[in-house]
């Protein structure tokens, strides 16, 4: 069924007149999906001026009562969760189980931030003078454009929108082009929800023109970003001119350190599930598996039989454990990326190919590949989105680390052993957001930060208590009781 949907904007949804079209489509049927409208620099500046005009009505709503939309919100996605999950499945292409993730975490997180209109805690502290009363608020930022990517089409949008609405923020959200489905059906939950007018549009349409629109317009006070690190370097500098505050969360090449003493069983499986889940579409996904010499043969031989048994195909189907890649464009890069390990004289283990005959002949379908290479190749350091694992062998944990954290992004990382000092060591020193001692790089929970260091990121955090920090600006609030002038510092 192809569905269509247009902007939606002030609480109506609207397909402007002589607007272009564009479709999303199936990576791994090739059949279209939905029918969509590119916004132009016009419709955009709509968007904003629907978000402007509903702000004071909805940063005037008490905190508890904005979270009861979000529980609405979240009951709804509940309902909707079989549907929306097949709808992931079908526009991006992972595993259905993964599909239906993707809603969870949507779910698991709106009902968070519901929680949050409750607490939003600011300080109180002592003043240095008498009869007087020190306190910090939160404060809406304003108006907020959420610029998300395609690879958690349902999760990510969420993990922006319900913390900036909790927050008192009204918000313009412009999904990735190819998942503009999932982007719409996530949009009408709220307003199916009760979401006042113009507290949440959508604007679809292209990274150039709709993202660009939205990081110059000047009534926009915030941008959060997740998508790619190039973009994300430009949305930087644009919305620096502008002054906006920005958050960009981008990309990774999230090790997984396997040492001696490891129970093998337990990593190989993590592995799997985290170089493998999505086709390695995930920010978090392992993309280097760092193992130390004493196990290096054994564990890969177990690993590369494994890989080999992984059932690739449609990922509508529960008994897939791997889907396409998202598009033709994904599927050229990553290719991109096996040629280049042959280049530089990465042995292949196993996979290295695009998967062709019957059903696979229809969509973007690659086969799960393990390359061994050596530090310094491209596929040790660069970023690949997409089911590639690099294999590295090092002399002992100090080597390990040595190798883990001399890359540019810094996200996710995870390390197996049996010994807790050298766990703990692991934590200390691993230059990354987020650290798993005995599980993969991924699994992330909606109650705690998720963000990283170096090129991943410019020092925010999404999720957790602390994704407030991004969408709330601080007041600091004096209250003098006294009755009479005091003056901090000068009464002294
Ligand atoms: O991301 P883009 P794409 C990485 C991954 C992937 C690459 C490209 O390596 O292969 O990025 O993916 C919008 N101004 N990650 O093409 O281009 C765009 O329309 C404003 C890592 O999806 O960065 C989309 O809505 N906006 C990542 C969003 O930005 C612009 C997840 C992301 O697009 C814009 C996804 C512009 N000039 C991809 N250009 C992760 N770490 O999770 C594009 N956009």
């Amino acid at each position: 069924m192809v569905e269509e949907f247009g902007l939606f904007i002030g609480g109506h949804w609207t397909i402007p007149e002589h607007a272009h079209r564009f479709h999303t489509r199936s990576p791994s049927t090739g059949e279209e999906l939905g029918h969509f409208v590119a916004a132009t620099t016009a419709d955009v500046g709509r968007a904003v001026t629907a978000a402007r005009e509903a702000l004071p009505a909805w940063r005037a709503l008490p905190a508890p009562r904005r979270g009861e939309i979000l529980l609405a919100a979240a009951r709804i996605f509940r309902e909707r969760k079989e549907a929306l999950g097949r709808r992931v499945t079908q526009e991006m292409g992972k595993v259905i189980a993964e599909g239906l993730g993707d809603v969870q975490e949507a779910i698991d997180f709106v009902e968070y931030m519901a929680g949050e209109g409750r607490r939003m805690a600011g300080e109180t502290v002592p003043s240095e003078l008498p009869g007087k009363f020190c306190m910090t608020v939160r404060q809406p930022k304003g108006v907020v454009a959420a610029i998300t990517p395609w690879n958690f089409p349902t999760a990510i949008p969420n993990w922006k929108i319900a913390a900036a609405l909790i927050a008192g923020n009204t918000v313009v959200f412009k999904p990735a082009s190819s998942t503009s489905l999932c982007g719409a059906h996530v949009v009408k939950v709220y307003e199916d929800a009760g979401l006042p007018p113009g507290v949440l549009n959508l604007v679809t349409g292209s990274g150039g023109v709709v993202g660009d629109a939205l990081l110059t317009d000047p009534r926009v006070n915030a941008i959060s970003f997740t998508g790619g690190v190039e973009t994300g370097r430009e949305v930087y500098a644009k919305g620096a001119r502008g002054l906006k505050s920005v958050h960009l969360e981008l990309g990774g090449k999230n090790p997984q350190i396997v040492l001696n003493d490891a129970q093998q069983d337990l990593a190989l499986e993590g592995l799997l599930f985290g170089a493998f889940g999505s086709a390695g579409q995930r920010c978090t996904a392992t993309s280097r598996l760092i193992l130390e010499k004493g196990i290096y043969r054994e564990f890969l031989e177990k690993l590369v039989a494994r890989v080999e048994r992984l059932k690739v195909g449609d990922p509508l189907d529960p008994s897939m454990e791997m889907g396409p890649v998202a598009s033709e464009d994904q599927e050229r890069k990553i290719l991109g990326y096996m040629e280049a390990a042959r280049k530089e004289g990465d042995r292949l283990l196993t996979g290295g190919r695009k998967l062709t005959g019957g059903a696979y002949d229809r969509g973007y379908f690659l086969a799960p590949t393990v390359f061994e290479t050596t530090h310094g190749h491209r596929i040790s350091k660069e970023e690949i989105f997409g089911p590639v694992l690099a294999v590295l062998r090092v002399d002992d944990f100090a080597e390990a680390v040595r190798v883990a954290n001399d890359v540019d992004y810094g996200l996710s990382s995870s390390i197996y052993t049996r010994d807790v000092n050298v766990a703990y060591q692991a934590v200390d020193r691993l230059e990354a957001g987020i650290t798993y001692v005995n599980a993969p790089t991924i699994g992330a929970e909606v109650q705690l930060p998720f963000g990283g260091i170096k090129n991943t990121g410019n020092g925010g955090r999404e999720a957790g208590s602390v994704a407030l920090e991004e969408f709330t600006e601080i007041k600091t609030v004096f209250v003098d009781y006294s009755g009479r002038l005091q003056k901090a510092q000068i009464d002294r």
